[in-house]
């Protein structure tokens, strides 16, 4: 887009730390445009993906807690009891609640990068569990977390559910890993929920609802991105699409452009042609061993898991 001109007010270029512009606008011009699925929790996407963990079709959410019910007193006599439980991406803190109530947890350490909301969960965690340590931490793991030199430093576990490592490549993921055993420390350990590969028509059900809910989690990211980098995308130039790519065992969402557009934003802009799409996220759907083997891999020993009679959905424990 040659001579893209600054808008009225270059404000929003202020506010923002330039390397989140730098990184935004670059995947955006990238030949394959991408948007990090990072973007979508805005105070929006993050009630749309409330909304999602409900649907009839979207069976992770319960999946997962159904299979922490079940099997508790065998994870909690595998993890142990008297535990440190840190929780990267803590949000609501409505797992890690019941997992320290289970575990009759010490301590609770809520990581997330929404430093406010994060605030509000810890309190509700103290005021359910006056007998843990709860603390909030302003942070995200993939940028080389530091705790408050406060914490303890034995029996620590990391607890990571949801299946969010599906957001990331395998090797994005080995590295994620090394960091959470880093973090766990000599003696702590991992619990980990992971999404397994299965039917092609259920994955895709389970990531573009009837209801279109999901569509509307995934357009909501350009109406962030509006506001991050003071673009004007028109969400309802963008079709929902969720696919699933077999050879990568992962379900891929985009954004499909109806017809072609331009979209200009601070400092920049691009042009779109009908049908070309921006790749908004991947959901990786990892078969169990070769889950375990990349926990290997990252350092991580003895590692059980329980799975669903389904066998829709795994949890993982792993000793750093
Ligand atoms: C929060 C990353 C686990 O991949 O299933 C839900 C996000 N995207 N529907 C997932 C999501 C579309 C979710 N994770």
């Amino acid at each position: 887009l040659p001579g893209a001109q600054l808008p009225a007010s270059p404000a929003a270029l202020h506010l923002q730390p330039l390397a989140r512009w730098r990184e935004i606008t670059g995947a955006l011009l990238a030949p394959q445009a991408s948007i990090s699925p990072k973007y979508f929790y805005d105070q929006r996407g993050s009630e749309l993906f409330e909304a999602i963990t409900r649907l009839p079709e979207y069976y992770l959410t319960r999946t997962e807690r159904a299979l922490m019910r079940r099997h508790g007193g065998a994870i909690a006599e595998a993890v142990g009891t008297g535990r440190v439980v840190i929780e990267p991406g803590a949000g609501s803190c409505v797992k890690a609640q019941a997992l320290c109530r289970r575990l009759r947890a010490t301590h609770f350490v809520g990581v997330d990068i929404s430093a406010d909301y994060l605030r509000g969960a810890i309190e509700r965690l103290r005021m359910a569990l006056p007998g843990v340590d709860a603390r909030a931490v302003a942070g995200d793991i993939t940028a080389g977390l530091q705790l408050p030199p406060d914490i303890p430093r034995q029996r620590r576990l990391v607890f990571y559910p949801g299946s969010s490592i599906g957001n990331f490549d395998p090797l994005q993921a080995l590295a994620l890993l090394v960091q959470m055993r880093a973090l766990a420390l000599e003696g702590g350990a991992l619990l980990i929920g992971i999404d397994l590969p299965k039917d092609r028509a259920m994955l895709e059900a389970a990531y573009d609802d009837a209801a279109g809910v999901t569509a509307a989690f995934n357009r909501n990211v350009l109406v962030h991105l509006n506001r991050l980098i003071g673009s004007d995308f028109d969400p309802r130039q963008w079709q929902h699409l969720a696919l699933f790519n077999q050879a990568a065992s992962r379900i891929e969402m985009h954004l499909q452009a109806r017809a072609a557009q331009r979209v200009r934003w601070t400092g920049g802009g691009r042009d779109f042609a009908a049908g070309e799409r921006i790749h908004t996220e991947n959901s990786y759907k990892h078969p169990l061993p070769a889950f375990t083997a990349l926990l290997r891999q990252a350092g991580f020993a003895s590692v059980q898991s329980w799975t669903d009679a389904r066998g829709w959905y795994a949890v993982v424990h792993a000793r750093a």
